[in-house]
């Protein structure tokens, strides 16, 4: 039986186990656990685990929470398996891992996730990033990549010159803080830029955040939506995969996602979803209609999204979401201009939901999905107003993101 891992990939201890699981070919299944419904401090969950808190590893009768815990039974239990990440035939070697990954969780982890609170959790609770929490992480975090860039210095991981669980256990948290103006502590460290080029390009890695954007959000939810099997490529895109070949191949704009099925080669997410749900017609939802006048409805609401919607509300995640991470100011004029435009057609969008339930009738369609990722992102920022403020789009909104398929979406997402 395939292993199950309860969480989001968004989660940097989730996404911790997630990396070793890779690391060891592991078959997993990942259940998404709906954190923003607080269903991590239900009774169901909290059976699993009694702290309430992501992720929780199942294997067979064993049920394991705290990611470090899950690393060390994986690395364990498959310690023949790839690479050796506990060193098991050397003592001294092993005790030299559990060491550094003691060092991660008490100095390192504490430092970096007092930053990332600060720029990726409390924008999402509607507040600013508090500069003085920010600043005396800073002081904390230099005096830990002091000590960092000595030992790199000597060797090419934090245990010695192999890869172990003492380096994996810093790859997650890093790469948000790898998003945030305090990059420049990591990059201006020569050993300690080297060490996180190195465990930041392994493969187990990418697999977990590799190339999920917007767009690929959007057919990966009318795959599920389908259920349809189907592999996931990772896409390097931190490393340019995306613009070289052979990947331009398939998207000669560059831009992820590009997808294949037999012979035919797609790129351009709503074309890819409306092909999908075409060709797979009577494979799971029913997202479009073979009633001529009921599917121009669904086209004309796929143009909506496309033509008006999505104009003004990508570019709000834009402005708010996206820039406040890399520490890029916020345009509060084009905020204010796009959350009227976003109004305007949201207007449109309440009138329309007050006499059906959907945008295209009363049937969930292709054109709800659409709005998914953009939706997701909004109710994240101050712009969540502007659905609140509207009940039939509220009540619309909660129905399409509580949909099974989406919530696999998210699982998969590892960042913003
Ligand atoms: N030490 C625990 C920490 C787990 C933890 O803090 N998980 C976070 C996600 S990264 C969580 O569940 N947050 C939800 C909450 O605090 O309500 C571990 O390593 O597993």
């Amino acid at each position: 039986m395939a292993l199950k891992l309860y969480g989001l990939a968004m989660s940097t201890n989730t996404a911790r186990a997630m990396i070793c699981l890779h690391e060891k070919e592991l078959d997993f299944e990942l259940v998404p656990v709906n954190v923003f419904t607080a269903e991590h401090k239900q009774p169901p969950f909290l059976s699993k685990n009694p702290f309430g808190l992501i992720p929780v590893l199942e294997d067979g009768d064993l049920t394991l929470f705290e990611s470090r815990a899950i690393t060390a039974y994986v690395a364990e239990k498959l310690k023949e398996t790839g690479a050796d990440l506990i060193r098991h035939k050397d003592a001294k070697e092993g005790a030299m891992v559990k060491m550094w990954t003691e060092v991660e969780s008490h100095y390192y982890e504490p430092a970096v996730s007092g930053i990332i609170y600060e720029y990726f959790v409390a924008p999402f609770e509607g507040k600013e990033p508090n500069k003085s929490v920010i600043d005396r992480n800073i002081e904390k975090l230099k005096e830990v990549l002091d000590v960092y860039e000595t030992k790199l210095s000597s060797s090419k991981y934090l245990a010695g010159d192999f890869y172990s669980l003492a380096d994996l256990s810093h790859v997650s948290e890093t790469h948000y803080l790898m998003q945030t103006p305090c990059a420049s502590m990591i990059n201006e460290r020569p050993h300690v830029k080297a060490w996180w080029e190195d465990i930041s390009s392994r493969p187990a890695f990418t697999k977990v955040v590799g190339g999920m954007t917007f767009a690929t959000m959007r057919v990966t939810a009318s795959l599920y939506e389908k259920q349809l099997d189907f592999e996931f490529v990772h896409i390097d895109m931190k490393n340019g995969e995306h613009k070289k070949e052979p990947f331009i191949l398939l998207n000669p704009f560059g831009q992820v996602p590009a997808f294949e099925d037999g012979d035919l080669k797609l790129f351009e997410s709503r074309a890819i979803s409306q092909y999908i749900v075409e060709e797979y017609y009577d494979k799971g939802s029913q997202l479009i209609s073979k009633e001529s006048k009921k599917m121009a409805i669904v086209r004309l609401w796929l143009e909506i999204e496309s033509q008006h919607y999505d104009q003004a509300a990508s570019k709000l995640v834009w402005e708010l979401r996206i820039k406040p991470m890399y520490g890029i100011p916020t345009d509060t004029a084009a905020v204010e201009e796009n959350e009227g435009k976003l109004g305007t057609v949201l207007d449109f969008y309440e009138k329309t939901l007050s006499k059906s339930k959907y945008l295209a009738g009363q049937c969930f369609t292709l054109a709800d999905l659409h709005h998914l990722p953009t939706v997701h992102y909004l109710m994240t920022t101050r712009s969540k107003m502007l659905f609140e403020s509207r009940p039939f789009v509220i009540a619309w909104v909660a129905d399409i993101t509580a949909r099974p398929a989406w919530s696999k979406v998210i699982a998969m997402h590892a960042t913003h």
